[in-house]
Formats: C-alpha cells, sequence, structure tokens
C-alpha cells in the first residue's frame, strides 16, 4: 500500500503531520516529531524577534476539544531558521508578523537563506488583541499576496481561518488562483470562541476568556472548507486539511474532501507523537477494507446526493 503525497516536487511517505502551535516550539519537541511516523513537521509560527505570548491560563482542553490564546509566543525565526537549515527531508516552516511590511521583512530573509522546504505564512492567528486576521481582509491578503510574489522565489503555501459563506469562498479562490502559491492550509482554529467551566468561568485569561477553538467540535467546518478549497482552486494548489482529526477515518475523510497533507492539533497535545502511528493505521485498514492502494484513488471523491 501507498500513502504518499506530493506536493508540487516535494515527496511525503504518508500525508501526516502536527498542525503549527502543537509540539512545535522547540527543537527537542521537532525532533519528537521527526523520530515519529508523522513524514514532516511545522514549526510553531514564528515572527522576527521571540515572543512570550499571551498571559496563562491560555490552553484548555475537554473531551470535545481546546480552546486557546497562545498569543503567537515563538523563539524567533533565527532559531527556526538555523535548525531546518541543518536537516535533510521536507518541512514546513510557519511565519507571520504584526504588519505586512514586516511580513515582508521575515518573508527576505528566509528568501535570502539556504532553507528549502515550504512556507506556510500563516494569515489566521486569531489571538492577537488589536490585529484581525488578515485573511478575513480580502483585500489586504490580495495586495499582500501581489507583492510577496514580485520577489520571494521560494516555494509558500498559505493558512487560512475557517470561512462560513459560499461567497466567502468564492472571493478568496479567486484572489489565491492568481498567485503561484503550492498549497493552502484550511483551517486555523474557529476564533473567538467562549468555553464555561462549572463556577460560570471562562476557562483561558487572555481576551476575557475569548480564544480559537479546536478538536473534534471544528470537524465539520474544517472538512466544508477543505471541500470548498478543493472544488474552487485550481490543480497545482495543493490543499491541506487541518481540523478535528482524531482517527483514521478523519484522515480519510480530509482526503476524500480533497487534502494532500493532513495535520493533527488538538489530539496531537492529547496523545502526544504515538498518535501519528495509530492514525496510519486505522487510515490503512480503512483502505484495505476499501480496495484502496493509493491516496490519489479516493482524494476528493466524496459523493453527493
Ligand atoms: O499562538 C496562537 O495564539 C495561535 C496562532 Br499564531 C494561530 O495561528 N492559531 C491559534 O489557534 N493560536
Amino acid at each position: 500500500m501507498n500513502l504518499k503525497v506530493k506536493i508540487k516536487d516535494f515527496e511525503f511517505e504518508n500525508p501526516l503531520m502536527n498542525a503549527a502551535g502543537v509540539n512545535c516550539y522547540t527543537i527537542d519537541e521537532l525532533e519528537e516529531i521527526r523520530n515519529s511516523k508523522a513524514a514532516s513537521f511545522v514549526t510553531k509560527t514564528c515572527t522576527l524577534n521571540t515572543r512570550q505570548g499571551n498571559l496563562e491560563p491560555r490552553y484548555y482542553e475537554n473531551e470535545l476539544g481546546s480552546i486557546n490564546s497562545m498569543g503567537l509566543p515563538n523563539l524567533g525565526i533565527d532559531y527556526y531558521l538555523n535548525y531546518l537549515e541543518s536537516l535533510d527531508g521536507t518541512y514546513f516552516l510557519s511565519v507571520t508578523e504584526m504588519n505586512t511590511e514586516n511580513i515582508h521583512k521575515i518573508l527576505e530573509k528566509i528568501n535570502e537563506s539556504s532553507f528549502n522546504g515550504l512556507v506556510e505564512l500563516n494569515l489566521s492567528c486569531p489571538n492577537i488583541e488589536g490585529k484581525p486576521q488578515i485573511a478575513y481582509d480580502f483585500k489586504t491578503t490580495d495586495k499582500l499576496l501581489a507583492d510577496i510574489f514580485k520577489y520571494f522565489k521560494k516555494d509558500l503555501g498559505v493558512k487560512l481561518p475557517p470561512y462560513f459563506d459560499l461567497a466567502h469562498f468564492d472571493i478568496m479562490a479567486n484572489i489565491l488562483n492568481k498567485y503561484p502559491i503550492r498549497f493552502v492550509n484550511s483551517i486555523n482554529s474557529i476564533g473567538n470562541a467562549i468555553i464555561i467551566d462549572e463556577n460560570d468561568t471562562v476557562v483561558i485569561k487572555p481576551k476575557n476568556g475569548f480564544g480559537g477553538l479546536g478538536g473534534e467540535y471544528i470537524k465539520p467546518t474544517a472538512l466544508a472548507n477543505v471541500n470548498a478549497f478543493y472544488r474552487r482552486l485550481n490543480k497545482d494548489i495543493k490543499i491541506i486539511g487541518t481540523g478535528g482529526v482524531n482517527t483514521g477515518r478523519d484522515v480519510y475523510e480530509h482526503i476524500l474532501c480533497g487534502a494532500y497533507m493532513v495535520q493533527i492539533g488538538t489530539r496531537l497535545q492529547k496523545e502526544k507523537s504515538k498518535v501519528f502511528e495509530r492514525i496510519l493505521n486505522e487510515l490503512k485498514e480503512i483502505m484495505k477494507e476499501k480496495n484502496y492502494n493509493s491516496l490519489d484513488e479516493f482524494r476528493g471523491k466524496l459523493k453527493t446526493l
């Protein structure tokens, strides 16, 4: 059985990797994923300089998922870039910044480095006070991408927030189709949710308890976003599916909707990196039952009524 995935010329042994933010803050954590059954990893989204992030508690999980308002804590671009430059294999470097000028600065830095993996430009962090998610602003996103592709020579994709209206999928897909983007990663957490505990209190401190939702709560929204973009994007732009992956069946469903790679966030936080082996085995079991030998045989083959 062949579980290989290709994004442009980059080949991966199987579709599984972590979602940015989970188990990817330090080199030790990244090495743990590298030594697991995951085919690749993505770094914690980083900025030009180190950031402490928001006040704690800033992460909470229950049986249905997680809520976070981490606030982009990271060790700065140099830390991740130096590490990645020392590795063979294809990995993902996630980056963002607080304004477009600094996004160009961080991308210039990557452009000039010897990094030769994939860059995931995060346009969807929901947890920085006073900084709206860039990808909800279509005009700014369009201009940003137009400017980036004037100089950026490496392979780049974008991490998107969830959309909830078919008109918004149309608008965003029309923008993305204009540029040589390698992948679209849908979805980031569902922004600005609230979870309340038995003491009538929010469960995280920043922003009065508002934070990004992940886990089982968000699978239907994630699948819809993956499928909506799969139907609209030109076929050179591959979809990475993220959101609500707990089992092999969940990976199978993301691929049915059109995903190439599939990322695991909340469940990785709970189960640690042994999650990849379990989920891969479950995926293989499903493929065996259905007589599929490769992911290409069922990718995007979601049936409708
Ligand atoms: O660090 C965070 O608060 C964070 C980021 Br950058 C993101 O993209 N998504 C998220 O749920 N949390």
